[in-house]
């Protein structure tokens, strides 16, 4: 069956019986016709629909055979529109507005079988809505992240960045960890889109930058190191897009004794597309602010160079997936190699993310990188745990003084 078809009825024909298939509904284009009802042989018309009324729209939702039948009063134009061009729609629906939805249509349906029930009878949902325990688990992880905050359950851990050639520290990439007292662990790939979603981000973004800033002025006092270290801060696009997000930062670094300098922020490709005054208003106070920008994952998003060249750039991190293969596919090879003369001809760093292996640090600095993150020098680690890998590395002894 096509999507959509057109059907031109004259006066008095019928479209469908009751009964009928449930495999499509009408739309009225021109022209008017009749709903009517059958009972033991008695007609009765029941509503007239014109132009842009839906006709057996109930059906496909329900998935029942039709309740009643429809007869043109005039000559009369239909679209026929496919249930699975409409259902497709109804898939795309948010799951709450879906759930409403259905449970709405069903009870409404079995409102009409209501005569079919034996007096003071009251009937269960026959069935639980579509994609009900998705729904209800992503309602849940809602609460739960408001309780989270409100808790203290968010954390950082920090995964030390080096220079390739020594092992030498130069900062760290603050990524956070949230312990649910019940769910566990839960990875940001599922926490941070729904925190997006509902309006929070701003504020676990709040704890990164504090705890990121809490930890340098830590390493800073007790280490005594001689070199800043730099703390890159993963931040989301709706932080960019947010007004006063500059400002909330320049706050945050203040109150915690930390250079600008210090803090890079991390961003996708496509979080700092200038699509709104925000956004621009963000990079350019971010600017003069003196924060380090740097592009996460970059490569797999859609790069725009132009673009790229009027950002206030301070470092391109390489995506793991060229990174860790660079060893043993020369396409990965060739883009790593291209990446590494896009970083000099920009005049920013460049960092390889997901080294895993001596192969990988081999042909990397073969490649021209001289600063990488991943498992092979360290994995991201308490705060606790980064002071004593500083300090094993440092000459300098370990006086705690905050
Ligand atoms: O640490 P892990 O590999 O699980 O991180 C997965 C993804 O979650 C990474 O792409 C990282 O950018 C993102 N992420 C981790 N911590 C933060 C954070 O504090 N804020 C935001 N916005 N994203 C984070
Ligand atoms: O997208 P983003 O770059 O923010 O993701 C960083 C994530 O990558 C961190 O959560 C970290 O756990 C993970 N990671 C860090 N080093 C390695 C590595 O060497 N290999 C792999 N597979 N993942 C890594
Ligand atoms: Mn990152």
């Amino acid at each position: 069956m096509k999507n959509v078809k057109a059907i031109t009825l004259e006066a008095g024909e019928i479209l469908y019986h009751q009964g009928d298939s449930t495999r499509c509904a009408y739309i009225v284009a021109s022209g008017k016709m009749v709903l009517f009802h059958t009972e033991d042989g008695v007609r009765e018309d029941c509503e007239y629909r014109g132009r842009g009324a839906v006709l057996g729209g109930l059906s496909v939702l329900t998935q029942k055979p039709r309740y009643a039948s429809a007869q043109a009063l005039q000559k009369t134009e239909v679209l026929r529109i496919s249930a699975d061009y409409i259902l497709a729609d109804f898939d795309r629906a948010s799951p709450l507005l879906r759930a409403c939805f259905e449970t709405s249509i069903l009870f409404s349906a079995r409102v009409k079988d209501r005569a079919d029930r034996p007096i003071g009878q009251i009937p269960t949902t026959q069935t639980a809505v579509r994609g009900a325990d998705a729904i209800i688990e992503r309602y849940r992880l809602e609460i739960d992240i408001l309780s989270g905050i409100e808790n203290g359950e968010f954390s950082m851990v920090y995964q030390p960045i080096v220079t390739m050639d020594t092992g030498t520290i130069v900062g760290f990439e603050a990524l956070m960890r949230w312990l649910h007292p019940e769910r566990g662990q839960v990875p940001p790939d599922q926490f941070i889109p729904v925190a997006e979603d509902i309006g929070v981000i701003g504020k676990l973004t709040g704890v990164a930058l504090t705890h990121s800033c809490q930890t340098l002025a830590t390493l800073q006092d007790a280490l005594l190191i001689d070199y800043p270290l730099f703390a890159s801060v993963n931040i989301s696009g709706h932080d960019i897009a947010r007004p006063g997000f500059a400002e909330t930062m320049a706050i945050i670094l203040d109150t915690n004794d930390i250079t600008p300098e210090q803090i890079k922020l991390e961003v996708t490709e496509t979080a700092v597309i200038p699509n709104n005054s925000a956004v621009i208003d963000n990079l350019n106070a971010i600017k003069l602010l003196g924060c380090g920008l740097s592009i996460d994952d970059f490569g797999t998003g859609y790069s725009n160079l132009a673009h790229l060249k009027s950002l206030p750039l301070s470092t391109l991190k390489i995506d793991r997936c060229f990174a860790g293969d660079a060893y043993c596919n020369t396409v990965s090879g060739s883009i790593v190699s291209m990446l590494v003369g896009l970083g000099a001809a920009l005049d920013v760093d460049i960092i390889a993310e997901g080294v895993e292996t001596a192969d990988d640090v081999k042909a990397l600095s073969d490649l021209g990188c001289h600063l990488a993150q991943g498992y092979y020098y360290h994995r991201p680690a308490p705060k606790a745990e980064l002071i004593s890998i500083l300090a094993s590395q440092s000459d300098v002894t370990l006086t705690m003084r905050r």
